[in-house]
């Protein structure tokens, strides 16, 4: 049992085929208003994304994020910030923001303080994914008031994927 947990460790260690965090950094200074400096995503028992900010956050801002489970629709999650928030995921197709469906996703967590210089964050449970082995995920800011937008990593374009 010692050889075989061992060998778990090794591979585990070495497999760069198998890596559970992603962080992909945004230029500074592509939009006004909003502006994505850094995306880091993390696929364990629950998918966490944290985005960061090159300017504070602010009223009248919304954060989008769509995830890919390689499993049909794609997941959807639209808040802002200091609001409430429906513990549900939205089914869209592609990039759209107008969900097919919504189905409940107890767990799901949705921050943005704009009192607190904390990353805009998500948290999802893997089961309301259906159990992935990987995911990739695509973040979109918007200030609503001057209708500028900054997506990360790009305009309608999904992160690297992240094995479970
Ligand atoms: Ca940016």
């Amino acid at each position: 049992m010692s050889v075989w947990t061992l060998g778990v460790i090794l591979a585990t260690a070495s497999g760069p085929a198998t890596a559970d965090t992603a962080a992909v950094d945004d230029p500074v200074g592509d939009s006004t208003f909003v502006d994505v400096s850094r995306v880091r995503v993390a696929h364990r028992d629950a998918v966490t994304v944290r985005v960061r900010s090159a300017v504070p956050l602010a009223v009248g801002q919304r954060y989008s994020f769509w995830i890919d489970a390689g499993n049909g629709p794609n997941h959807h999650v639209a808040f802002s910030a200091n609001a409430g928030f429906d513990d549900a995921l939205g089914l869209v197709q592609a990039f759209s923001d107008r969900p097919s469906r919504f189905v409940p996703c107890p767990g799901l967590r949705a921050r943005a303080d704009i009192f607190e210089d904390k990353p805009v964050s998500i948290r999802v449970p893997r089961r309301c994914l259906g159990n992935p082995r990987r995911i990739r995920v695509a973040v979109r800011f918007k200030d609503e008031t001057h209708s500028t937008v900054d997506w990360a990593p790009g305009r309608r374009t999904f992160g690297p994927w992240v094995e479970w």
